[in-house]
């Protein structure tokens, strides 16, 4: 079988989704950071043309998003069954929390560029972003209660637990005022695809 690539950052929310169902799933691939991310050639971002990343590369290609990612991944992984993947359940919470974490990691991603490019951006991103943790902080426990109890893993509780650990890391928000999001996030910590993706920026080898 062709060795699968997921081309990506150490330092990025969703390749950190992506490389945490990779590893609890057991599914072995190769990292290949992207270390330019102001790069605006497609080949460096797995020729993805919309310049983001992750991109999975496998034998059919590059596979865009990490949404897609986790699903073709889970085909591949033994424990395919136990994986909730986002819109596996009709549960209105849980669905509603899936939306609210991706858009959550969208708009960091935005307060993230704007930073770069010098751009002030309005008061509704960073509004938007604080009502969606609220939101999660007082919903989680009753989001989960709506997965499976034998799941081996779920999107909306690895995503949740990437944007939560994200936003801290590339300083874009205190999150401490949110104490449920705070203790969700200390048990997933103990987790190994957790543990094997902790944040950092990735370095070029000379
Ligand atoms: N819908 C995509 C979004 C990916 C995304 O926004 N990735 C960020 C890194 S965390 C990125 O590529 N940022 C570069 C940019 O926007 O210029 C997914 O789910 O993978």
């Amino acid at each position: 079988m062709t060795e699968l690539v997921i081309v990506g950052r150490s330092s990025s929310s969703f390749t950190r989704i992506a490389r945490f169902f990779a590893h609890e799933l057991e599914v072995a691939y190769t990292f290949r950071p992207l270390f330019d991310l102001m790069s605006l050639d497609p080949t460096a971002y797995g020729e993805n043309p919309a310049l983001k990343i992750p991109v999975l590369i496998d034998e059919q290609g590059p596979l865009f998003g990490s949404e897609n990612i986790c699903r073709e991944l889970t085909r591949r992984a033994r424990d395919r069954e136990r994986v909730v993947l986002r819109g596996a359940t009709n549960h209105r919470l849980v669905t509603n929390a899936e939306e609210l974490v991706l858009h959550a990691m969208s708009t960091e991603v935005s307060l993230i560029t704007s930073k770069f490019t010098g751009q002030t951006p309005g008061p509704k991103l960073t509004s938007s972003l604080e009502h969606c943790l609220r939101w999660l902080d007082e919903h989680l426990s009753e989001v989960r209660a709506q997965l499976p109890s034998d799941r081996a893993l779920s999107f909306v509780e690895v995503a949740t637990f990437c944007l939560v650990r994200h936003l801290p890391f590339r300083e874009v928000m205190d999150v401490s005022p949110w104490k449920r999001l705070a203790a969700f996030c200390a048990e997933m910590d103990a987790r190994s695809g957790a543990r094997a993706t902790e944040y950092r920026y990735d370095q070029p080898t000379s």
